[in-house]
């Protein structure tokens, strides 16, 4: 028989009614056996590890080689955020826009009730507290996930400032977001019939849902990553683009470094990259050029508010890596295969007979033997990978080597440059600036990648990724914009300068011509150097473009001819790309900026003025 005695609430003395009260009411939902508090204590993640290693969640790995390392294996069908599950429920669809998944609020919480009734039952129920940002600065927030995944609560401690500093500051009254997970895997049935727990629970119906006006997150069926840590992608993204149109403030989905000169003035940068286009090794850069400095502040997401001075500060709101693992590799990103040397989760990442790990990329020859990530025998003659494409790993930020001595500043740093980066092996000059704040907003709504065969669609087709945001705003995209114009406004002189980059232009053979990596800080150095005011520059349809012998490519062999081709910019093909943006515009109707229509006009002029 099911029981209906409620469950104790178990909360500290210090938790405010209305948190309790929301805490209890979910328990009243979804069931579960027991309630805890996440404290972040030490012994408490002690305790957690060992209860995921009996039952088979978490696999110690070599503790003399990895130690404070374990690896997880996922459900085969829960292994990546799942974008067509993902929804806005705002009040009315238009606020969702053409690019989200809108679901009627009213519908999906009738959803919601019935799917998490008893979703917890033969389950311990966690409360999270947590800072999203260093704990109590003015641009840091608070909120409280609960959720039934031991996996969660280990990456969530991780991820963000979770524990008892946050419930503190909730306590003082500090605005928090709630966030409900569930698994939807619950150990005991309506009538108390148990079944066995699971390395992997999940379910096969997923829902990410994001209630905008109430700023709420809701997410069920789903353990991995941005389905699963809320502090992440639903919030610091979705329902923080929310607080910050409201709020006067930017939640981007960038990364932020630090870059120190020769002569050592230190700028700060900010940048929006789509996925599978080398983020993760932008923020851990190893600049070639001498004298260089670039430490990491963040590797994904940058919120970024006025400061008293007018200028644009940044802070990382994460306090952890999240980060794909195939292709890291000491040739590729030694920074970050060196953070992972201790106290990881690795998730969906081959096991090596001696207990270690392995991905596609990490070595030139893979190891003869392996158990993949499905948990079978794997050699190098297997057809499948040995490890899932978007396996991560979950690190704390503080273990890479590049990580800034200010990155936990909680006033942030000021922004002096914002990159934009599609993957074009056209058109796109490897790096050119914005004639203005309204031609740097042009350019990163209308960013795009060509369609690779790895994703939906035709090849050579542009998959547009305005802002690298595509699956992370909160709201209308054009209302979005608007909103970067209206920062601009406020900001005024004082705004960031805004570049767009492009690392993947080919030649008509398909080569890339540009080598990448630690090279990316050449062009880096010419956008800083335009900040200081040290170099000119020239005008050109897509933006100012560098004079080449401006370009610090000291010790870079490059082809001949390489360079030009590097920053062609043909008229015609612009002329076509101005058509595919007025299209791709049409599709947000009318609400559309006006200075975007009109910076795409000034482009045709400047290319009727070059044809
Ligand atoms: C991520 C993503 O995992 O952007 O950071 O998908
Ligand atoms: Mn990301």
């Amino acid at each position: 028989m099911a029981e209906d005695t409620a469950v104790a609430l178990n909360a500290p003395e210090n938790a405010p009614e209305s948190l309790k009260q929301w805490v209890g009411q979910v328990a009243d939902l979804t069931q579960p056996d027991e309630i805890y508090w996440v404290t972040g204590e030490p012994e408490e993640k002690e305790r957690l590890y060992a209860q995921m290693v009996e039952t088979g969640t978490l696999i110690p790995l070599n503790q003399d080689l990895r130690p404070g390392c374990y690896l997880a294996r996922s459900a085969p069908s829960d292994v990546a955020r799942v974008e067509a599950r993902t929804f806005i429920c705002s009040a009315k669809e238009e606020d969702a826009g053409p690019t989200n998944n809108w679901a009627d609020p009213e519908q999906m919480r009738e959803t919601l009730a019935e799917k998490f009734d008893g979703a917890m039952r033969g389950r311990t129920m966690y409360v999270i507290p947590f800072s999203m940002g260093p704990l109590g600065g003015n641009i840091s927030k608070l909120g409280i996930e609960i959720t039934d995944s031991p996996y969660v609560v280990a990456s969530m401690l991780i991820m963000t400032r979770a524990g008892n500093p946050a419930l503190e500051l909730i306590a003082a009254g500090e605005y928090w977001v709630p966030a409900v997970h569930s698994v939807g895997y619950p150990l005991t049935d309506a009538e108390g019939n148990r079944r066995d727990e699971i390395a992997w629970p999940c379910n096969d119906e997923k829902y990410i849902t994001h209630f905008p006006e109430s700023r709420e997150i809701w997410s069920y069926g789903s353990g991995y990553g941005g389905n699963a840590l809320l502090g992440k992608k639903c919030y610091a993204l979705r329902i923080a683009s929310v607080l910050a149109r409201d709020e006067g403030w930017l939640a981007e989905h960038m990364l932020i470094l630090r870059i120190t000169s020769p002569e050592g003035r230190n700028f700060h940068l900010t940048a929006a990259f789509p996925s599978a286009t080398g983020k993760t090794n932008l923020a851990m850069l190893r600049p070639t050029i001498p004298g260089w400095k670039v430490e990491t502040i963040g590797d994904d997401i940058a919120w970024m508010r006025p400061g008293a001075d007018g200028r644009l500060y940044a802070i990382n709101p994460e306090a952890g890596f999240f980060g794909v693992a195939p292709g890291t590799s000491e040739k590729t990103n030694p920074t970050a295969l060196h953070a992972l040397g201790h106290d990881t989760i690795f998730t969906n990442v081959a096991l090596t007979d001696d207990g270690d790990i392995w991905w596609e990329g990490m070595t030139d020859e893979p190891p003869a033997h392996l158990i993949d990530w499905r948990g079978n025998d794997w050699t190098p003659e297997s057809e499948t990978p040995a490890a899932h494409p978007n396996s991560r790993f979950t690190v704390a930020a503080g273990q890479a080597e590049s990580i800034s001595p200010v990155w936990e500043d909680p006033a942030g740093v000021p922004v002096d440059v914002i990159l934009f980066g599609g993957r074009r092996a056209t058109n796109v000059p490897l790096i050119s600036e914005s004639y203005s704040w309204e031609h740097g907003v042009f350019v990163g709504a209308t960013v795009s990648s060509e369609q690779t065969a790895a994703a939906e669609g035709t090849v050579g087709e542009l998959r547009r990724d305005p802002f690298a945001m595509l699956p992370f705003c909160g709201y209308n995209m054009a209302d979005y914009w608007s909103h970067w114009l209206k920062m601009g406004e406020e900001l005024g002189d004082k705004a960031p300068r805004i570049f767009q980059v492009n690392w993947f232009r080919k030649d008509e053979d398909g080569n890339f011509l540009w080598p990448g990596f630690g090279d990316n800080s050449r062009p880096i150095e010419w956008a800083l150097r335009r900040v200081a005011g040290q170099v000119e520059a020239r005008d050109a349809i897509s933006g100012r473009l560098p004079n080449l012998e401006d370009l610090n490519l000291e010790g870079l062999e490059l082809g001949e001819g390489v360079l030009e081709q590097l920053f062609a910019i043909d008229p015609q093909a612009w002329a076509k790309e101005a058509d595919l943006t007025e299209e791709y515009f049409k599709m947000f109707g009318d609400k559309v900026p006006e200075q975007l229509l009109q910076q795409l006009s000034e482009i045709r002029s400047r290319i009727s003025q070059s044809a």
